[in-house]
């Protein structure tokens, strides 16, 4: 199948789990990180994404020339897989210091720490062989808005921000926006505050951002819709797909799980861009359900990723002469009907 973008694919540790939510415990076993780093090419997947501390544990406990040599003999052990580093993303949102936030903290003490764990988190990536952090800003906001000065906090995100780009001239900054959970309101809900963010840094051209499915559903916006305005700026570096049945809690379902017209129109509009052409991967942060028994506790990141190669090629055999006549003639309602046959398979007419 010839396509315009180029894709690879890429998960974090995190997505293969013991199965715990809020309301009961761990159900399954836990999996050895070089276990699954075996799973990662079986599955079809060539990108690992880590937090700081799924490369190095007990990061806060240990010297940094002791995380800098466990870092290296995690890169060891990808190169042994095949595999490569996408990201690295700073667990901000863990440890004491970072409950009330991490950057936009207000007590300067924690601030320091944030900024701090973000600039070890960058020194990991480079010993990981890759140049790109993460931000989940998870704790960067409110339960009750008079808690923090919103726009010191802003500015307060871009100043650390500003700080990582100083540390490493390579470094480039992704942005994952999300608009609650765990806190109350998010200072960064969406990808439009995300990139506005990118333009009063010191370098814009390095940050930029990731979307995911769920975040964008859970702001009220469609993903695809988020993922054309972060194109538009050139600066959907990556992709966190996944699905999420409405206004609920953070959900993780597979790719496509729960609307497929909406899980096709992102990646329709990635493959329209040529998505991948310059390195940027195809990540799916997407959890087995609770229900799931320990030996099938993969089979949603390879059905997720199955499910993204049939989209694509239901993205790349659309009829494009079909789909310019209708918009020429605005005849919107037998565009739809069309986009409807070509999903489900049948024959058009
Ligand atoms: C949670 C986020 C989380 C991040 C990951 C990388 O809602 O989606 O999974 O993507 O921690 O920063
Ligand atoms: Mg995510």
């Amino acid at each position: 199948m010839k396509t315009k973008g180029t894709y690879r694919f890429s998960f974090g540790p995190w997505n293969i789990d013991e199965g715990a939510d809020p309301f009961g415990p761990p159900v399954r076993q836990p999996v050895a990180f070089a276990k699954k780093l075996k799973q990662y090419k079986k599955l079809g997947f060539s990108g690992v994404q880590f937090h700081d501390d799924d490369a190095v544990p007990d990061i806060d406990s240990k010297s940094h020339a002791e995380i800098i040599k466990e870092a290296k003999a995690v890169k060891r052990m990808l190169n042994g897989e095949g595999l490569v580093a996408e990201f690295v993303a700073p667990r901000l949102w863990f440890s004491p210091e970072t409950i009330d936030g991490g950057y936009t903290s207000n007590d300067p003490k924690c601030r320091r720490y944030a900024v701090n764990r973000s600039k070890v988190c960058i020194d990991i990536a480079n010993a990981l062989g890759t140049n790109r952090i993460v931000l989940w800003l998870a704790r960067e906001g409110t339960y009750i808005r008079e808690s923090k000065k919103a726009r010191e906090a802003i500015l307060r995100i871009r100043d650390a921000i500003n700080a990582m780009l100083a540390h490493d001239r390579r470094v480039r900054v992704l942005i994952e926006p999300k608009p609650n959970e765990p806190v109350d309101s998010a200072l960064i809900p969406t990808i439009g505050h995300a990139l506005g963010l990118s333009y009063i840094t010191d370098d814009p051209g390095r940050v930029g951002g990731l979307i995911e499915t769920a975040h964008a559903i859970l702001a009220g916006l469609d993903p695809s819709d988020e993922m054309a305005y972060a194109l538009a700026h050139d600066k959907l570096w990556s992709v966190h797909l996944n699905d999420q049945g409405g206004l609920k809690f953070d959900q993780d379902k597979s790719f496509g799980s729960y609307n497929l017209r909406r899980a096709f129109n992102q990646v329709r509009v990635l493959e329209e861009y040529g998505y991948g052409k310059k390195g940027e991967f195809v990540g799916l942060d997407v959890k087995a359900m609770r229900t799931q028994k320990q030996e099938v506790a993969v089979k949603h990141l390879s059905n997720s990723r199955a499910t993204f190669l049939a989209l694509l090629e239901k993205a790349a055999t659309l009829d494009r002469r079909l789909e310019a006549q209708f918009i020429k003639e605005r005849d919107y309602e037998e565009l739809d009907r069309y986009i409807l046959c070509h999903l489900l398979g049948r024959k058009y007419r």
